[in-house]
Parts: C-alpha cells; sequence; structure tokens
C-alpha cells in the first residue's frame, strides 16, 4: 500500500492536462467512484488498526494534494480556452449609417445660383410673406390684374389697400434690391413661391424660382441673350442653343420666353421635347420703365434686364422627371437617386 501511495504521489506530481476534458478524465481516474485513491480509501478501512494512524495521514495527504491539482489543471485548461477563443474581427466594415443626401431642387437653385455669382451676381432673399406693393403693384401689375385675385393668390390679410400675402414670385425681393441698393445692380434671387393652383404633373402651389436682375447704363436685350445664352450652356451644356420667342410679363417690355435646344435628341424630335427639338426654360425681358421709376431709377438713365425661372422644371430637364409631384414627396427612393456629384 505505501507503494502505491507514492506512486500515485509521483504520477500526480507529473500530471499534465491540455484540456478541461483531460482534466475531468485525470479527475475520475484517481478519485471517481472507481478511481485510484478511492480504490486506496477503500483498501484502507480493512489495515490492522496499529498502521491506521500512519496511513490515515498518508492518505488524507494524497487525497488533498489529488484535489489541489486537478483543480490547478481545470482552471489553467479553461483559461487557455478563453485565450485561443477568436476574437472580435477588428477588420469587420462598421454598421452603415444611413447618410441622406441633397434634394435635387436644392442642388439644381445651388448649381444655377453659383453660375450667376461666377458672372458677377449677389444673392439677394427677401420675405416669403409680402405686402401687395412689392408683389404686383411696383412691378406694374394693373388694379384688376388677374393674379391679384383670390383664385391665383394666397392671401394673409385682406380688406385694405397693402394686403399680405404669400410671394408668387421672387420679383418683389429684386424691387426691394432696387429700392435699396446702389447702382449698377446685378442680383440673383433663389426662393420659395406660391401660387393658389390645383397640382398636377406641371404644377403645384409651392415651388421654386431663380430670378436674375441687371441694371445699368446701356445694358440692351443684346446683352439680356448673351447672359442667358452663356446660362444655357452652363447648365445643358457646350452645344447648347437658345432661342426667344415673344411674351408679355407686366414687369418687362419687350418680354420673351426662352427655348433651349433638347438635349436628349438634339434637334431631331422626342417625346421629352414634344417632337420640336425645343424646351422651355424660362421668361425675360427688359425691364419697363414704371418699374423701375416705381422704385427711383431714373428709365432715362438706366436700363436692365430681368429673367425667372422655376428650378423644378429646369430640374426635370436635367433628370428627366416627368411629374413635378416626385419633388415634394419625400420617397426616400426617388430622392437617393441624386447622386454627390454636384454636390458641394
Ligand atoms: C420673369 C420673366 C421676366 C422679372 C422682372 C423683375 C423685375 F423685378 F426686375 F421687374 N424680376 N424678374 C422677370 C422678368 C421674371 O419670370 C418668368
Amino acid at each position: 500500500m505505501k507503494e502505491a501511495i507514492e506512486q500515485i504521489f509521483k504520477e500526480l506530481e507529473q500530471l499534465k492536462a491540455s484540456s478541461q476534458k483531460e482534466a475531468e478524465e485525470a479527475r475520475v481516474r484517481f478519485l471517481g467512484k472507481k478511481g485510484e485513491i478511492t480504490a486506496l480509501m477503500e483498501q484502507f478501512r480493512t489495515i490492522a488498526p496499529e498502521m491506521k494512524r500512519e496511513y490515515g495521514q498518508k492518505l488524507n495527504q494524497l487525497k488533498k494534494e489529488a484535489l489541489a491539482k486537478i483543480e490547478e489543471l481545470r482552471a489553467s485548461a479553461e483559461a487557455s480556452v478563453q485565450a485561443d477563443a477568436p476574437k472580435e474581427d477588428l477588420t469587420m466594415p462598421g454598421d452603415a449609417m444611413p447618410l441622406g443626401s441633397r434634394h435635387p431642387v436644392s442642388i439644381v437653385r445651388q448649381e444655377i445660383v453659383d453660375i450667376f455669382r461666377k458672372a458677377g451676381y449677389n444673392v439677394a432673399e427677401g420675405p416669403e410673406i409680402e405686402d401687395d406693393y412689392h408683389v404686383f403693384e411696383a412691378l406694374n401689375f394693373p388694379p384688376n390684374h388677374p393674379a391679384r385675385e383670390m383664385q391665383d393668390t394666397f392671401f394673409v390679410s385682406t380688406g385694405h389697400l397693402n394686403p399680405l400675402l404669400l410671394r408668387t414670385h421672387t420679383s418683389s425681393v429684386q424691387v426691394r434690391t432696387m429700392e435699396s441698393q446702389e447702382l449698377p445692380i446685378r442680383v440673383i434671387c433663389p426662393g420659395r413661391v406660391f401660387r393658389n393652383e390645383a397640382i398636377s404633373a406641371r404644377a403645384h402651389c409651392i415651388f421654386h424660382q431663380v430670378e436674375g436682375l441687371y441694371i445699368d447704363k446701356n445694358v440692351t436685350f443684346a446683352d439680356l441673350k448673351q447672359a442667358i445664352l452663356v446660362f444655357a450652356r452652363e447648365m445643358f451644356g457646350p452645344d447648347t442653343e437658345i432661342r426667344m420667342r415673344p411674351s408679355y410679363f407686366p414687369f418687362t417690355e419687350p418680354s420673351a420666353e426662352v427655348d433651349v435646344s433638347c438635349n436628349i435628341c438634339h434637334g431631331k424630335g422626342c417625346n421629352i421635347c414634344k417632337g420640336t427639338g425645343w424646351l422651355e426654360i424660362m421668361g425675360c425681358g427688359m425691364v419697363d420703365p414704371n418699374v423701375l421709376k416705381a422704385s427711383g431709377i431714373d428709365p432715362e438713365i438706366y436700363s436692365g434686364f430681368a429673367f425667372g425661372m422655376g428650378v423644378e422644371r429646369i430640374a426635370m430637364l436635367k433628370w428627366q422627371v416627368n411629374d413635378l409631384r416626385h419633388y415634394f414627396e419625400n420617397d426616400m427612393r426617388f430622392l437617393g437617386e441624386f447622386a454627390t456629384a454636384t454636390e458641394v
């Protein structure tokens, strides 16, 4: 028995386990129901009483040591399992943050403004709630002009001489510029405008305009035509041609409607230009002498041109969008189509 005890002491000393499973196997081998130490404990009951004291101590010590050793092996196997566990993969891409993009109307508005800023125009802004004077009176609209009716304009207050209303064009900003700034004037006025219209594929009660105004001595229609040709080529490409058709606006005389050559079919005729080869992009004209006079500018000394365009319309031509309502519905599938190429 003595030898058996010594033998187990030696084996315990050299015992190794490379996994928890091996540590458990060692426990079963020495301390399990049929284990080697368990067997010695049972044998101990049968030995001569005078030897019990000596062997009792030895066996207790052996059992203690075996328990300690096996626990040590189990703990170190557990630690090495944790150390070998796959770590978080730091090369994995992070969670994508859904990024917004600029609204197509905002992109095109900025593009238009940038083209004119390069040509020396300043940007001017003004109130969306305006008075009758700055929207109609100062712009040579006669008192009974249809635009002044409830069906066409949203009124904020009525019943007095100069009612408040939502501006129907940004020309009111240009009136304020003419009233307050030194000559010559070169301004570009981007902004939101409001018209009491039924919503359709081509019309909306809220839309965006960019209007321009240039006043100096000796400004002619030829200057207007050149300014618009340069704009059209910057906006729609260097091969773009323009044509002007006579038109009428209360604030300009003479007035014209501007078309650009269709950049889809290059004049051959397609369904975008309805077979004409031309697309309407803006209205323009020489500022009416009455408009200059109303803002304190002498039409005998100064002359000027003005133009105005709808931003949604330009954006529809640029991206071949066939329904204006897309711009107001905030459908993410539509808004996500407009790449960042033109963004600042
Ligand atoms: C247009 C067409 C033609 C215009 C005129 C003026 C002002 F204030 F100078 F009289 N601003 N904008 C104008 C002229 C606007 O939009 C279709």
